[in-house]
């Protein structure tokens, strides 16, 4: 694998959620893989749980990890191309990847949508800025659009807790009290079309994702009638697509206990961070259906397979 920008890097993710789980239950076997090789990790916003992983996962293959929190120790980038840049941008990512390919033989950058301008986010600039003039191997640690190792840790999840063949899968929009990215559930959909589970997405009449990334999905605005049977019930809140990061925050669409009464005893899950009683209750969060440790601890085997292919 060359670069993790997003599903469409990796040739069968079915195969590298299988490396995954390998490498799980054997995490130091390939720990002189990355032998005095460096991944720099660079962050344009907060992260506790990609940048803890992604680092663990370096570690287990003998690598040294940089980090740089752009925002606070770092200067800020341009992304438009040909610009007189009098504004408030000091070095445009052009040079700003090329000098980090200098340092490190693979880069992951955290680079959230401004949820402003839906062409330019979905444009995904600067981390094509990064795969292109950095010229190392670059990994999507959440971009504009997308977070990949985040998908390829729900699927780990999921493979290693499915009771059945083809499990029914069930993501809900819930409600928030900020515009978040469509960026996790883009991807989450994206992923399980890749799969031959039963996948259904639901959420309030507008909140719609970009067609692209829900393909064969079944959509419905009935949130009580997709959980019902549901084997895995994924709840992530996002802004609007077409009413471009507009906030919604109806609380009915909250999951609690009582909502998961009708599953197939499902399992919940959240790619943190969540914000308790506001997206999830909990009496739900607390209970045995939740699986929001599990997938956070698959992470790291997410992180570590995509690293050992790009280093392979
Ligand atoms: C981010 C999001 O929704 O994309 C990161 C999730 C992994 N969440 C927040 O900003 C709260
Ligand atoms: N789920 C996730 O990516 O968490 P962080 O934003 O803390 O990295």
């Amino acid at each position: 694998m060359k670069h993790f920008l997003s599903v469409d890097d990796v040739d069968d993710p079915m195969m590298l959620v299988k490396e995954a789980i390998n490498l799980k239950s054997h995490p130091l076997v390939y720990d002189d893989l990355g032998i005095r090789k460096v991944l720099g990790l660079i962050f344009l916003n907060p992260s506790l749980r990609t940048r803890m992983s992604t680092t663990r996962a370096a570690y287990n293959l003998g690598m040294n990890v940089m980090s740089l929190n752009m925002s606070n120790d770092s200067w800020t980038l341009e992304t438009e191309d040909g610009v007189v840049m009098d504004g408030n941008s000091i070095e445009h990512v052009k040079d700003a990847a090329a000098v980090m390919g200098q340092y490190c033989e693979v880069i992951g950058i955290r680079s959230f949508p401004s949820l402003k301008d839906r062409e330019d986010d979905y444009g995904e600039h600067l981390i094509k800025y990064f795969a292109q003039y950095s010229g190392v191997p670059v990994i999507n640690l959440e971009s504009s659009t997308v977070h990949p190792l985040q998908s390829l840790a729900d699927l780990v999840t999921i493979e290693e807790m499915k009771k059945r063949a083809k499990p029914k899968v069930v993501m809900t929009w819930a409600p928030h009290v900020r515009a978040l990215p469509q960026s996790v559930p883009n991807s989450f959909a994206e992923w399980m079309n890749r799969t031959d589970y039963e996948f259904v997405i639901t959420h309030p009449e507008g909140m719609g994702l970009h067609p692209k990334f829900v393909g064969d999905a079944t959509v419905t605005h009935d949130q009580e009638k997709a959980l019902e049977n549901a084997d895995f019930v994924y709840v992530k809140n996002w802004s609007g697509f077409e009413h471009y990061g507009e906030l919604k925050n109806d609380p009915s669409w909250m999951i609690d206990l009582n909502k998961l009464k009708n599953t197939n005893n499902a399992k919940l899950m959240h790619c943190l961070p969540v914000r308790r009683n506001v997206v999830i209750a909990d009496d739900a969060l607390d209970s045995d259906h939740s699986v929001i440790l599990k997938q956070a601890g698959n992470r790291v085997c997410a992180a570590q397979a995509v690293l050992k292919s790009i280093l392979m």
